[in-house]
């Protein structure tokens, strides 16, 4: 699939240092020492709906990652998926009469939109699920093999053949406790805790047949109108999720690649489940760190086409809201809070950025200095962009006049495209 488009990010004097990233697998801050090569993950959207704020965020969250990597001279191999065939898309396209695969084209036009408004940098792949079934496939059928997976008897108007990954086989595989993949590693969450999250977001707790009421889908046979692909031993059918995500990033990134990121409404069952994947296909844990952003409501709800409180950056967009305003609301918040789009939100960052852009007529190159090596310095602290932006404010803020000039001007114009993002 083709990913969007981006500006070259500004080349800037010095380089950003080891950086911290709080890791959700070991519950704390995590040192991630420069190297000269990162790799990224990022769950991408299913495209049932047009981009909101959350997604914005998340996306917004993990672009400032990317960027710090660079600062800090490394190459950045990065990849996302799109879900662009699952049962939330489907129902939806039933539900408004429109063909699956036009809702998925249209929504994913949207979102290619908003992540360059956004300055989004794109991933160097940008994969959808429907195009990585044939290595799905494969990678299923050894799974089964291998008795890591297996077919369920159809019930209730079920047919036969789905297929489901052993949980408790795959914590079975592995010689020693430091080598092993086990159920809880990336959540750490309680069995209770783990078959709600599993009904809640797309799992089948109550499924009989199971070996694990939580063992999930990795293959799902055809049903009449639903769309089917060749399954080889398989049958006819389409793709689980976590499969999907396991298989993509295995595909186009070393296992383990660095850092899988995603919303946290992922860390339980998706990356559970997709680390469960990679280590029972390749031996090797799917990722070395795993960080999540935390979830955007609206109005101190959550954000949800049901409740119609969706704020949809397209919409912003088209009100004719400045984009690198709507960014700038985002960095206002850390990413790992959970916090609430108001439009109060919105007016301070529409504010901060006319103070910003003030601001530039009056930089010198001395004083850019200054605040990259600041900004550099709380984005290294688990990338607080809050802080950084504050630390941008207090220049602003302390500005006597007349000293600028348009070196200066073009510096800090530099300085916060390359590390923030926002294009003054
Ligand atoms: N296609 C799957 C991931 S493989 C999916 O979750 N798609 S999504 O469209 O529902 O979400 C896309 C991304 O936005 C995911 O990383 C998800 O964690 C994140 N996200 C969803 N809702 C919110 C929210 N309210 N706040 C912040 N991030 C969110
Ligand atoms: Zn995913």
């Amino acid at each position: 699939m083709i990913a969007w488009n981006s500006t070259p990010v500004p080349e800037l004097d010095g380089t950003q240092s080891d950086i911290t990233l709080f890791d959700t697998a070991l519950q704390e801050p995590a040192p991630l020492a420069a190297e000269p090569e990162r790799s990224l993950y990022v769950c991408g959207i299913t495209p049932y709906d047009a981009t909101h704020l959350g997604h914005a965020a998340t996306y917004v969250a993990f672009d400032l990652l990317n960027r710090t990597w660079r600062d800090a001279g490394s190459t950045v191999s990065y990849v996302q998926n799109v879900t662009d065939v699952d049962d939330p898309l489907l129902e939806r396209a039933t539900a408004t009469g429109v063909d699956w695969q036009d809702l998925a084209a249209g929504q994913i036009a949207l979102f290619r939109e908003d992540m360059e408004a956004l300055n989004v940098l794109p991933p160097d792949r940008y994969i959808g699920a429907v195009e990585s079934i044939d290595w799905i496939v494969p990678v299923v059928e050894d799974l089964v093999g291998r008795g890591l997976a297996y077919a369920v008897h159809g019930s209730e108007g079920e047919p036969d053949g789905d297929i489901y990954f052993d949980l408790d086989a795959c914590a079975a595989l592995g010689e020693d406790d430091d080598a092993r993949w086990f159920l809880g590693q990336v959540s750490h969450l309680d069995a209770g805790t783990m078959l709600a999250l599993s009904a809640e977001r797309g799992g089948d707790p109550a499924r009989p047949g199971k070996r694990n009421a939580l063992d999930p889908l990795l293959w799902r046979s055809a049903r009449a109108g639903e769309p089917r692909w060749p399954g080889g031993s398989l049958g006819e059918g389409r793709p689980g999720w976590h499969i999907e995500c396991a298989v993509i990033a295995r595909r186009f990134l070393p296992s383990p690649f660095t850092v899988q990121g995603g919303g946290s409404d992922l860390v339980f069952p998706h990356h559970e489940m997709s680390a469960s994947h990679a280590w029972a296909a390749g031996g090797t844990p799917l990722a070395r760190h795993y960080a999540h952003a935390g979830m955007v409501g609206f109005e101190g709800e959550k954000m949800s086409k049901s409740r119609g409180n969706l704020v949809l950056v397209s919409r912003l967009r088209r009100d004719g809201v400045d984009p690198a305003a709507i960014r700038l609301a985002l960095l206002a918040h850390h990413y790992r809070a959970d916090w609430s789009w108001t439009d109060r939100v919105l007016e301070e960052a529409v504010g901060r950025l006319a103070a910003w852009r003030e601001a530039a007529d009056d930089a010198t190159r001395a004083d850019v200095d200054v605040v990259r090596e600041r900004i550099r310095e709380r984005l290294a602290d688990d990338l607080d962009a809050p802080s950084a932006v504050a630390a941008v404010d207090a220049w602003a803020a302390g500005l006597r006049g007349g000293a600028g000039d348009a070196a200066g001007r073009q510096a800090l114009s530099d300085v916060l495209d390359a590390l923030l993002g926002v294009r003054l």
